[in-house]
């Protein structure tokens, strides 16, 4: 599905693309327009280009510090975690992580749209993604603190949906290490 997605807007930036090069070599020359040696044109267009100088390396320094990229590096000593949202009620493969062990939980939804959320025992909501039938989203998470957290639903899903509650726990690393 994903990749549908990604060939058909590969596809619509293409045609985009195109139409703005064909729009481009068939419009006039600049000298045909009023005069616009105004200092004000000057500025923008230094200002552009500026932005598109500085833009560009901001841009590839930053863009992989995005959290879509974190399920393509984790590692194999990751606990992989089956998270299935039911009316009202979560079904959770494994209920214990370690801190400091990357924790990858596959979530879906065996009716209807449910959100998970991990919230710590400050009920502070650390990480989030939508559980949805027919689907499953990887949610890629390292635990620092160790405590009890608890899975609450996100999406208003029917009458009991505040019911839909699971405990995880996370506790020190086996090997004694400071974390
Ligand atoms: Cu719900």
């Amino acid at each position: 599905m994903q990749e549908t997605a990604w060939v058909a807007s590969t596809i619509a930036i293409v045609v985009l693309a195109a139409i703005f090069v064909w729009v481009i070599t068939r419009s006039r020359m600049e000298s045909e327009y009023a005069p616009i040696q105004n200092s004000g044109y000057v500025w923008r267009k230094r200002l552009f280009l500026l932005l598109v100088i500085a833009g560009i390396p901001l841009m590839g320094a930053t863009l992989m510090n995005l959290p879509y990229t974190a399920s393509a590096a984790v590692s194999d000593d990751a606990l992989h975690v089956e998270a299935k949202g039911f009316q009202w009620y979560w079904e959770i493969s494994a209920s214990e992580a370690q801190v400091g062990q990357p924790v990858v939980f596959h979530v879906t939804s065996a009716d209807v749209n449910h959100g998970f959320g991990i919230y710590d025992e400050s009920m502070r909501l650390i990480a989030q993604t939508q559980a949805m039938p027919g689907y499953t989203n990887e949610l890629v998470h390292v635990f620092n603190t160790p405590g009890t957290y608890q899975i609450l639903c996100l999406e208003f899903c029917g009458v009991a949906h505040h019911q839909m509650k699971a405990l995880f726990r996370v506790v020190a690393a086996n090997d004694g290490e400071e974390v």
